[in-house]
């Protein structure tokens, strides 16, 4: 795969530093020389100062970071979905990720910003699609919401970490039918992107490990796990997750106030 590793990411002054903190550790845990840019969509949610604060996390391990512009417009009508409110607009840039860069990016990692990178983030990016869209591993609440949205048993994917044929998921205008689906099922979208994520490309998935994108809660049972989601609401700056002592440990090394590693914050 020609070009850097293409990192994408999406937040709000509200989640700013635990971006830092995700973004931390997959940067202290890489193995490879192969460069890494990364992207954070910003849909106007970022202070100057949290964009200088990310920015400034991030140099000390020579990855270019980049904010890319994003048009709220485009979400106009997703705002009636029940679930809006609750996750905020951040939580739909990912469906639009294609559109945001040119012909030039075939292939871009999306990862949220509530997990702790512990794997090479390069062997990530060499996983092979085989014509899939996407490559993402299984929700926990898998069995349950694959019922309800109809698809096959088992078969739902969490959106926290997506490794996307970008190329391919504009070709098939995948954003378009996504919102299309959001919009006809807003009353009962559970989850915002994901749910129509799930439904528009079921059957065109590749199946990650789920060392990949490990609930926390689960974390234990997983020793090799390589990223940590902090899934549920149970996030560890507000609660006492599993996976939290990690979490503590590279905030401590993320630099974010005045230049100087968090530290004693917590
Ligand atoms: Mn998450």
């Amino acid at each position: 795969m020609e070009g850097p590793i293409r990192v994408v990411c999406a937040a709000n002054d509200a989640y700013a530093k635990h971006l830092a903190v995700m973004l931390t550790s997959l940067l202290r845990n890489r193995k490879s020389a192969t460069p890494i840019a990364i992207s954070v969509i910003d849909g106007g949610g970022l202070s100057p100062k949290n964009k200088a604060r990310l920015r400034r996390a991030v140099k000390p391990y020579g990855a270019p970071l980049d904010f890319l512009r994003f048009d709220n417009a485009k979400l106009k009508g997703v705002t009636r979905a029940k679930v809006y409110k609750r996750y905020g607009k951040e939580a739909f840039y990912r469906i639009f990720i294609p559109e945001l860069f040119g012909r030039h990016v075939k292939k871009a990692i999306y990862l949220d910003s509530d997990m702790i990178v512990k794997g090479d983030i390069a062997r990530l990016w060499r996983v092979p699609l085989g014509g899939a869209f996407v490559a993402a591993a299984d929700d926990p609440s898998a069995a349950k919401m694959s019922r309800k949205l109809g698809l096959p048993p088992g078969r739902y994917f969490n959106s926290g970490v997506l490794v996307i044929d970008v190329e391919r998921w504009r070709r098939h205008r995948i954003a378009t039918k996504v919102i299309r689906y959001i919009l006809r099922h807003a009353k009962d979208i559970r989850f915002p992107d994901q749910d129509g994520l799930n439904a528009v490309l079921h059957g065109k998935t590749k199946r990650l490990p789920i060392e990949w994108n490990c609930p926390a809660f689960r974390s234990h049972l997983h020793p090799k796990l390589r990223i940590l989601h902090f899934m549920t609401p149970k996030k560890p700056w507000n609660r006492n997750p599993r996976g939290k002592r990690l979490y503590l440990q590279y905030a401590a090394k993320t630099v974010w106030t005045d230049g100087a590693a968090e530290g004693a914050a917590f």
